[in-house]
């Protein structure tokens, strides 16, 4: 499968994609039963509601993956990291055959997934989950170039009550000064100027299987989970080849899984 010339321009004018049910819903049903036993027993490396409140900037370009702290007795789980490693069922969709075409065409080149970013199960859990605020992935992100894309797999329906992702289209091609961000890099909303950007915001509710491929200079965020059931998705990162992490960064401490491909049409 490939993307048309529309979809393609789509995707580098607006920073995402939406690719509706490209996944098996049989295929959702066993990542999230798998994504749930990892979550009831809290296997690590978890990042907790906890720890993405508190921690600083400097300390989230460091973290590798934590388990639970001791010192917090119940804790929520935000997310499971370095998903990849968890579990086939996980690896497969990582490499699976259908999308590295399809990476290949919005990446430019042959895709490498960076098990450095992402590479999670994202939850929103009922009554515990919190907003995330607005905020680009590649502030805490270290590599030469920004040519690096988000694959979001929504594992059930997503939309305003649970925290589906809202977007402001074309804000990975704008140029932000630091001072319309917070000391955590996330984007000011309380001045005129970000809100009027923030004002052409949009969001998509999602179906079971339906995949958003998103820029990693993308302005996004999430409301947290107003129902009574856990939201929970996949998320992991693509780059091009020829992007290297830059050495001595969380960025570079990783495995790369190259997706090899067939020649594209
Ligand atoms: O909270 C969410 O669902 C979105 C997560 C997100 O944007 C992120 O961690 O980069």
């Amino acid at each position: 499968m490939t993307l048309t010339d529309e979809q393609l321009t789509r995707f580098h004018t607006d920073g995402f994609l939406l690719l509706p049910q490209f996944a098996k819903a049989e295929l959702c049903d066993t990542i999230r039963d798998i994504a749930l036993a990892h979550l009831k027993h809290k296997v690590p490396p978890v990042e907790t509601e906890y720890e993405y409140e508190a921690k600083s900037k400097e300390e989230r370009e460091k973290t590798v993956g934590t388990g639970v702290p001791h010192f917090v007795k119940e804790v929520s789980v935000r997310r499971l990291r370095q998903v990849y490693e968890r579990d086939i069922v996980f690896r497969e969709w990582m490499e699976n055959e259908a999308i590295r075409p399809i990476l290949h065409q919005v990446l430019g080149e042959p895709p490498v997934i960076t098990l450095a970013h992402h590479n999670s199960i994202m939850t929103k859990m009922p009554h515990t989950s919190t907003e995330t605020r607005w905020h680009q992935d590649f502030r805490y992100w270290h590599f030469e170039n920004d040519n690096l894309v988000s694959v979001w797999l929504a594992l059930e329906n997503e939309n305003d009550q649970n925290g589906v992702l809202e977007f402001i289209p074309g804000s990975h091609r704008m140029h932000f000064l630091a001072e319309q961000f917070d000391v955590k890099e996330y984007f000011l909303e309380d001045s005129p100027e970000n809100r009027e950007l923030i004002e052409t915001k949009t969001s998509h509710a999602l179906q079971k299987g339906d995949v958003v491929l998103f820029h990693c200079k993308l302005l996004h965020r999430a409301n947290k989970n107003m129902t009574d059931s856990p939201k929970i998705s996949f998320v992991y990162t693509a780059k091009g080849k020829s992007n290297k992490a830059l050495p001595g960064t969380r960025s570079a401490l990783f495995d790369e899984i190259e997706l090899t491909q067939a020649a594209l049409p």
